[in-house]
């Protein structure tokens, strides 16, 4: 199951369409930029730019730029 880090209306909306679109199973995590969460040390340890969104595939693998978010999930969407 994928992880999406993400805070609503921002930049994780697309991948989030994106993950919908290709029925991936996935969950949501907000990542609370009112609480300024970006930039805890739990959050920065995932992606130490403090941006969200994040994609998590596994326990430690991250995907932290939207356009690999974007590769990877229409990637393994061809591939099934
Ligand atoms: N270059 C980033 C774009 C994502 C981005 O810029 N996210 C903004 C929100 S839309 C962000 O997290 N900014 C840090 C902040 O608001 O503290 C990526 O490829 O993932």
């Amino acid at each position: 199951m994928f992880k999406l880090y993400y805070y609503p209306n921002n930049a994780s909306l697309a991948p989030h369409f994106l993950l919908h679109h290709v029925q991936a199973d996935y969950e949501l995590l907000l990542v609370d930029k009112k609480t300024n969460s970006q930039n805890s040390p739990g959050y920065l340890k995932l992606n130490p730019a403090g941006s969200i969104p994040t994609l998590s595939l596994m326990a430690s693998l991250f995907l932290k730029v939207l356009q690999s978010v974007f590769i990877f999930v229409s990637c393994i969407q061809s591939m099934n």
